[in-house]
C-alpha cells in the first residue's frame, strides 16, 4: 500500500493487508491522500483495538468521563443537533430518474464540491479505519460497511451502535461488494465541535456505493452506518428483492399467551415509534433500521441492522420509561450527547427532577436565563439531546437480536400523528391497502419543531428523507414483495394523537398496548373486527375486555364511539391532499392508484348512505 510509514505503523498496516482486498487498500490510499490525517490507525474486532477507540474519544476532547462508570458526554455543535436536510443530496449522474420529493444534486458537479472541502480536511489528525457489519453476523442479510473518519466520538457510537466486521471483510475473501463512508468532522473549536458548519455535506454517492459527509458530528449526519447506509441499503434493495426500511422491530408477547409475535413499525418522529417499540412486557429487537427479505417457507424475515440505540432522552424519566430510565442511570457504556452536565452528572428535559440552574451544555457554559443571539432562552439541555446503548443493556432485549436468521414479520404497522382524522388503530384490507395506508402517512407537527405546529407533514413509510429512488418504484418493491410472500403479514395504522372537538386527546399514552394486543390477536385470528370504509376496526367488547385486563380500567362505549368513529369528510380531505401528492409522481403502479381510488370510492359511499360526514364505528357492523 503506497501509505507513508511515518503515517501508519507497522502492525496496522498489516490488519489491512491481511483482509487482501484491494479495493479496501485502493480506498483507504485514496482518501489517505485526499484527507491528508497526520495519522490512521486501524481498528479490527479485538477488544483492545475498541477500548482504544473508547480511550481516544475521551483524551482527544470529543467525549469526557462522566461520574458512573462507563458513562460518557459528548457535545454536538449549537447548529450541529439534528439531521442535516439541507445539505444532504442524493448525487445523480445524467439520466437518473429521481422523485419531486428527493433532493439530488448532479453527480460530477457534487463529487467536485466535496472532494474539494475534504481536501486536506483532516490535517495535523489521527484517522481511524474501521470495519463492521450491517445485520447479525454471517447472515444473508448482512452487508459489508468500511468506515474511515477522523472523530473518536463517531468512531465509538460506532462500536455500540453496529456490529463489529472486521472479521466479516476477513471471510469475504476479498469482496469487493461494500459500503463505504468517508467522514471528517472537518476543523474543530476549543470544545471539539465542527467548526465550519457553512460547508457542512452529506453526498450520497449511489453509483459509488458510499456516502461522503464533512462538517458535521450530529450521528445523523456523521455515522456512515446509520442514515447513510440505509440511503444506501435502499437503492440496493431496489434493484434486488427486499426492503431496506426506517422501522423498528418488536416481539408482542402478551401475558398467558406463550408466543412472541413480531411486528415492524415506521413511524415519522413524534409519532410514538420509540415507545411503540419499548412498550412494557415485551422485546426489543431494534427501534430504528429493518431489513426484510423473504426467508424459509416464503415468509417475510427482518433482523435490526444496528445493535444499539441512539434515543431521544427528553422526557425518559421513572414514570413514562422506567426500563429505559433505570439502563441509562446504572453503570454500564452509554454515550450521553447534548444533555446538561454537572459535576459530572447527566441532566435532560423531562427527566423527572429539577434539572441544576449552572453547567455545561451544547452552547458551553450554561447558567439559568443564559438567552441566545435572538433573546430566546437557551434550554438546559437541547430537546435532540439523546443515549446511546447496546440494545442488550435492556432487560426486554430480545434473544433473537443477533439470530442470522432474523424473525418472522407477522405484522406491520405505520403510526402516523393527527389530531382530527384517523382511528387509534385499524388494520388494512389486505397488503395492497397496506401499502397504501403506509404509502399515505402524514404527521403533524408538534410545538417540539420549528415552524407553525398542526401542519400536516406527508412521509411516506416514514422513509420519505431517506428514499434515493423514485416514489413510484419504491411503492412497487413493497407491492411485489408482498407478491412473493406465501403469506403476508397484517399491516395496521394506529394514531395516538385523535382529539376531540374541544382539542382534548382522546387516549393515554399507556393505551397503545391495548392496540398492540388486539393487532396481536388479530394476527392470530382471536378477534373479530368492524370492516369500515377505511379498514377494519376493533369490536368494543374486546376493547372492553383488553382495558380490563391490561390496565384493570374500565373502557365505556362514549370512549370507543369517539374515538372510532369514522370522520369520513376528514379521511376524504385527506385523499385529496394525497392524490395531489401522487399526480405529481411519475411510475406510480397502477394498483396504487386504484387502491386510492377504491378508498376514496368506499368513504364517498358510507357518506351518502348515512347523510353525514362523522358516522359511529357500529353503523358499520
Ligand atoms: C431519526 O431522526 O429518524 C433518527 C435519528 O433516528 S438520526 O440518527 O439523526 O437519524
Ligand atoms: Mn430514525
Amino acid at each position: 500500500m503506497k501509505i507513508d510509514p511515518a503515517m501508519l505503523a507497522a502492525a496496522d498496516r498489516e490488519k489491512i493487508e491481511a483482509l487482501k482486498n484491494p479495493r479496501v487498500e485502493e480506498i483507504i490510499e485514496r482518501y489517505v491522500g485526499l484527507c491528508r490525517p497526520a495519522k490512521l490507525t486501524v481498528i479490527t474486532d479485538a477488544p483492545e483495538d475498541t477500548a482504544r477507540v473508547r480511550q481516544a474519544a475521551m483524551d482527544k476532547g470529543g467525549e469526557r468521563a462522566l461520574a458512573m462508570a462507563g458513562h460518557t458526554a459528548h457535545f454536538d455543535g449549537y447548529n450541529d443537533q439534528g439531521r442535516d436536510k439541507g445539505s444532504t443530496r442524493v448525487l445523480v449522474p445524467p439520466g437518473m430518474r429521481m422523485s419531486k420529493v428527493i433532493d439530488t444534486a448532479d453527480r460530477y458537479e457534487g463529487l467536485r464540491e466535496i472532494l474539494g472541502i475534504m481536501d486536506g480536511v483532516m490535517a495535523g489528525k489521527e484517522a481511524v479505519v474501521r470495519f463492521f457489519c450491517l445485520g447479525p453476523l454471517n447472515s444473508r442479510f448482512s452487508l459489508r460497511a468500511l468506515q474511515i473518519t477522523d472523530s473518536f466520538y463517531v468512531a465509538h457510537s460506532e462500536d455500540i451502535l453496529y456490529r463489529a466486521g472486521y472479521q466479516e471483510f476477513l471471510r469475504s475473501q476479498g469482496s469487493p461488494d461494500f459500503f463505504y463512508f468517508i467522514h471528517s468532522a472537518g476543523e474543530l473549536d476549543a470544545r471539539g465541535c465542527s467548526k465550519n458548519t457553512d460547508k457542512r455535506r452529506v453526498y450520497i454517492d449511489l453509483a459509488g456505493n458510499r456516502v461522503l459527509s464533512v462538517n458535521n458530528q450530529y450521528a445523523g449526519n456523521s455515522l456512515g452506518l446509520k442514515k447513510l447506509a440505509l440511503r444506501l441499503a435502499i437503492f440496493k434493495a431496489g434493484k434486488e428483492d427486499w426492503l431496506a426500511e426506517h422501522m423498528f422491530i418488536m416481539g408482542a408477547a402478551p401475558e398467558g399467551k406463550n408466543r412472541t409475535t413480531y411486528f415492524t413499525g415506521a413511524f415519522p418522529s413524534a409519532c410514538g415509534k420509540t415507545s411503540t417499540a419499548m412498550i412494557p412486557g415485551q422485546l426489543i429487537v431494534g427501534d430504528d433500521i429493518a431489513y426484510i427479505r423473504k426467508g424459509e417457507d416464503s415468509l417475510p424475515f427482518t433482523v435490526n441492522i444496528e445493535q444499539g440505540i441512539f434515543g431521544i432522552i427528553e422526557d425518559v424519566n421513572p414514570k413514562d420509561d422506567p426500563l429505559i430510565y433505570k439502563t441509562i442511570t446504572t453503570p454500564r457504556e452509554i454515550i450521553f450527547s447534548n444533555v446538561l452536565v454537572k459535576d459530572g452528572k447527566p441532566y435532560w428535559l423531562g427527566m423527572g427532577q429539577p434539572l441544576p440552574e449552572e453547567g455545561d451544555n451544547y452552547r458551553g457554559a450554561w447558567k439559568k436565563g443564559d438567552k441566545d443571539t435572538e433573546g430566546n432562552a437557551i434550554l438546559p439541555a437541547h430537546k435532540n439531546a439523546r443515549y446511546t446503548v447496546r440494545i442488550s443493556e435492556l432487560e426486554n432485549c430480545d434473544p433473537k437480536l443477533h439470530d442470522p436468521q432474523g424473525v418472522a414479520v407477522s405484522g406491520v404497522i405505520y403510526g402516523g400523528r393527527d389530531s382530527d382524522t384517523s382511528v387509534p388503530v385499524y388494520q388494512s384490507l389486505d397488503w395492497a391497502h397496506g401499502v397504501m395506508a403506509g404509502a399515505t402517512i402524514e404527521s403533524e407537527t408538534t410545538a417540539a419543531t420549528l415552524g407553525q405546529a398542526g401542519v400536516r407533514k406527508f412521509n411516506p413509510m416514514a422513509n420519505l428523507d431517506f428514499l434515493v429512488i423514485p416514489l413510484g418504484k419504491y411503492i412497487k418493491a413493497h407491492l411485489d414483495f408482498g407478491k412473493s410472500l406465501a403469506k403476508t403479514p397484517l399491516v395496521f395504522a394506529t394514531n395516538y394523537f385523535i382529539k376531540n372537538a374541544e382539542g382534548r386527546f382522546l387516549n393515554e399514552k399507556v393505551d397503545k398496548k391495548v392496540w398492540l394486543y388486539w393487532m396481536e390477536g388479530r394476527v392470530h385470528g382471536e378477534y373479530g373486527a368492524i370492516e369500515t370504509p377505511v379498514g377494519y376496526i376493533p369490536l368494543y367488547a374486546d376493547l372492553e375486555a383488553l382495558f380490563k385486563q391490561v390496565f384493570g380500567r374500565a373502557y365505556t362505549k362514549d370512549d370507543y364511539n369517539q374515538q372510532f368513529s369514522l370522520r369520513l369528510d376528514k379521511f376524504l380531505e385527506k385523499m385529496d391532499r394525497m392524490d395531489k401528492v401522487y399526480a405529481e409522481e411519475e411510475g406510480v403502479p397502477e394498483e396504487f392508484l386504484a387502491c386510492l381510488k377504491n378508498i376514496r370510492r368506499r368513504l364517498e359511499e358510507a357518506k351518502k348512505k348515512f347523510g353525514k360526514g362523522v358516522v359511529e364505528p357500529e353503523a358499520f357492523v
